[in-house]
């Protein structure tokens, strides 16, 4: 069985949004085409309280993409998004949620972030999303949406690590930094997960 899992496709992450991505709309027609080929499609949705400390508000002196050790972990500071019901957290309109059969929510702890849609970036508290699939029967796991290098990037490697066969569609995604999703991509590979295009679902 094969899943579809369609990353943070939320306001604040297009064009206008607190944290845009660029071209990050470019991902919604591909996503919404993508989900005809699936018979399992599961979204995610990034969910901050207004306090989260990622939020380089949430500390003096910072700006927005400075790095921070947080609790011990590296901490990118961002700008403040996808707080708990604002606009900026909700999918996109565009986006087609029909055929989403479960949301999962991440990063709803303000004391950690959580990139993945797994695990938060500690590793230390799941989402119930690997159980969540492999109750489905998933066996393969189809990565599409934003940010490539973050929380597709992360999303990915977690699903390698939990055993399943993992394709990141790369045109199905955008990245905040082309370096770090060039990186992202080839250590997917390097780890036995797989980069393709959506031609090679769609035809
Ligand atoms: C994301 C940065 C902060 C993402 C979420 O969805 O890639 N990036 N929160
Ligand atoms: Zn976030």
């Amino acid at each position: 069985m094969k899943a579809l899992l369609l990353i943070d496709i939320q306001n604040d992450f297009l064009p206008s949004g607190a944290l845009a991505v660029p071209e990050g709309g470019q991902v919604i027609p591909i996503a919404n085409q993508l989900q005809q080929h699936f018979d399992l499609v599961v979204a995610t949705q990034d969910w901050h309280p207004q306090n989260h400390k990622s939020f380089s508000s949430q500390h003096t002196a910072k700006q927005p993409f400075d790095v921070i050790d947080l609790y011990g972990l590296e901490q990118v500071l961002w700008p403040d998004h996808c707080v708990q019901g604002s606009v900026g957290a909700e999918f996109s309109k565009e986006l087609n949620m029909h055929k989403v059969a479960a949301i999962f929510r991440k990063g709803t702890n303000a004391e950690v972030d959580s990139y993945s849609g797994f695990y938060d970036n500690g590793h230390r508290i799941s989402t119930a999303l690997s159980d969540y699939l492999r109750g489905k029967a998933v066996t393969e796991v189809y990565l599409a949406g934003l940010a490539g290098d973050y929380c597709v990037y992360f999303s990915a490697k977690d699903a390698l690590q939990e055993g399943f066969a993992v394709y990141l569609i790369d045109d199905a995604c955008r990245p905040i930094s082309p370096e770090g999703y060039q990186k992202a991509k080839e250590d997917i590979v390097s780890k036995g997960g797989k980069v393709i295009n959506s031609s090679e679902i769609i035809g």
